[in-house]
């Protein structure tokens, strides 16, 4: 641990690309006294001296011969800071090369400080190590800034207030009270164990394991929220998939033609359904075939099938039901999981006189096929219904309530502690009253576990892996 506390790190913390305002962060003993080198105050008062948390005007020196740059700069004096450590931040103009130049200068003063480059997440991991955050808010840091989603954004920010932490807290004062409730049976006699604890450790056991199922369901919704849900527009050479996909997607992404097998090659597209993001891929159409391209993109779209949350199975003739079934299967889809359309109404059920979409028509057919969602992809009818029927879906799978955000490091530490407790429940090897040490000390590596998840115990490996995943200058 010491090493973090002897040299100064420094990075640029804004994106690795031009912008209007770039920033500098320094971190460490001699942040004041590096900025002090490059940075010259200027101001109409006398005093030059630069103060804790004052923002300052002034030129700021750059590696490049000649040129300054005007700049703020704050100087903010430890241990209140991210850190904990003494940090500079320099607000300059957002160009990288005058940014690289700035970040060569402070590391050509390495003659005279203990300074270097910041490692990726390391004034996070300075600031976990100085006690600032636990484990659970440095990795919801990491999460803030890769959120591709309101849901997932608010999920991580709620850790960063210690949502998760606070979960875990629970579980481990309750699991601390069954230690006690057992650690009090060792001053007894085995005539009276029956009577002090094994019911209310059994009880206290069934609420700790419940609450460790809920958090296992916080990671597969974190994963939705993260990852999106997956749709796969899946059917016969020629149905409209492509058509469909484009007008879902409000964008000419994909080539449409009339020609059967145009699509080979799965497009990808996403947008966000109720704030959830919908990840739509378009397939190669299902049929036999010797042409060695297009089975290649058939093989893609029965491995892809396998893999998605939802699959919109798209026809194009009024199929009857026994029909449909039957080509859902020989697709091999589930049907838990399949919305069926039938495309090109506006030509299968077109009023003989308008030449428009007869509704009539349409209801005749779909009283018979609930099921089927009609549309059509060249006039857009029916598109809405398709849409509410995958917002339905996602209503199934994402559910609001009782929501924190796990992610896999997390979850895997939850599971653990999980099959351990279950063990001890179902265990039938094991009783209370022979096997009071050995439950004890399951129950304490169970506390050591969820410790793991907050930081209160960790490796330097495990760290040194989580805050490998950070960007540098976070
Ligand atoms: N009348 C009508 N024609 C449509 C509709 N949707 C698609 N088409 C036409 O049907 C033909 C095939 O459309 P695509 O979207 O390329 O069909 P696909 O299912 O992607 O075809 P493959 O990629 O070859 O499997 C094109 O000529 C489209 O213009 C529709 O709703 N109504
Ligand atoms: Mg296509």
């Amino acid at each position: 641990m010491e090493r973090y506390f002897k040299d100064n790190i420094v990075a640029i913390v804004t994106p690795n690309a031009n912008g209007p305002i770039g920033i500098i962060r320094i971190s460490g003993q001699e942040s004041k006294q590096i900025l002090e080198k490059i940075f010259i105050k200027r101001s109409k008062k006398t005093t030059k001296n630069i103060k804790s948390r004052q923002l300052c005007f002034g030129l700021l020196t750059t590696s490049i011969h000649d040129v300054f740059d005007e700049a703020l700069a704050v100087y903010m004096k430890g241990p209140d800071t991210f850190t904990g450590e003494d940090v500079v931040e320099i607000f300059c103009h957002g160009n990288l090369c005058l940014l690289n130049s700035v970040i060569r200068k402070i590391l050509s003063l390495k003659t005279e400080f203990k300074i270097r480059a910041a490692e990726p997440g390391e004034f996070s991991k300075r600031a976990y190590l100085n006690d600032k955050i636990d484990l659970t808010k440095a990795e919801s840091i990491c999460e803030i800034i890769n959120a591709e989603t309101e849901d997932a954004l608010m999920l991580s920010i709620q850790n960063t207030h210690g949502k998760l932490r606070l979960y875990i807290e629970e579980i481990k004062v309750l699991l601390t009270e069954i230690l006690a409730q057992i650690e009090v049976t060792f001053e007894f006699s085995e005539e009276d164990l029956q009577v002090i604890g094994e019911a209310k450790v059994k009880d206290i056991l069934i609420k700790i394991v419940d609450r460790l199922t809920t958090l296992e369901q916080g990671y597969e919704q974190t994963v939705i929220l993260e990852r999106g849900i997956n749709v796969a527009i899946v059917g016969d050479v020629n149905v409209g998939k492509s058509s469909l996909f484009n007008e879902i997607l409000l964008e000419e992404k994909a080539i449409v033609t009339d020609a059967a097998g145009t699509t080979r090659d799965i497009v990808e597209g996403s947008l966000l359904l109720d704030g959830v993001k919908i990840n739509v891929k378009d397939t190669a159409g299902l049929r036999c075939t010797d042409n060695p391209i297009e089975k290649i993109g058939i093989g893609k779209t029965n491995d892809l099938i396998k893999t998605v949350d939802i699959v919109l199975f798209v026809i194009d003739e009024p199929f009857s039901c026994e029909k449909v079934k039957q080509k859902i299967e020989e697709a091999m889809l589930s049907i838990d999981k399949t919305i069926i359309i039938l495309n090109k109404a506006d030509i299968l059920f077109a009023d003989a006189d308008s030449g428009l979409i007869d509704p009539l028509a349409i209801k005749a057919y779909t009283d018979a096929m609930s099921d089927v969602v009609v549309v059509s992809a060249r006039t857009r009818f029916g598109l809405n219904e398709v849409i509410n029927k995958i917002k339905a879906q996602i209503r199934d799978k994402v559910s609001r309530t009782c929501m924190v955000h796990i992610n896999q490091r997390q979850c895997l530490k939850i599971f653990e502690v999980k099959e351990r407790l279950l063990k001890l429940l179902n265990g039938t090897q094991l009783s209370f009253e022979c096997d009071r040490e050995i439950i004890a000390e399951e129950i304490r590596i169970s506390i050591d576990t969820l410790d793991e998840i907050t930081g209160a115990i960790t490796s330097d490996d495990v760290l040194g892996e989580i805050f490998s995943k950070f960007c540098v200058g976070k």
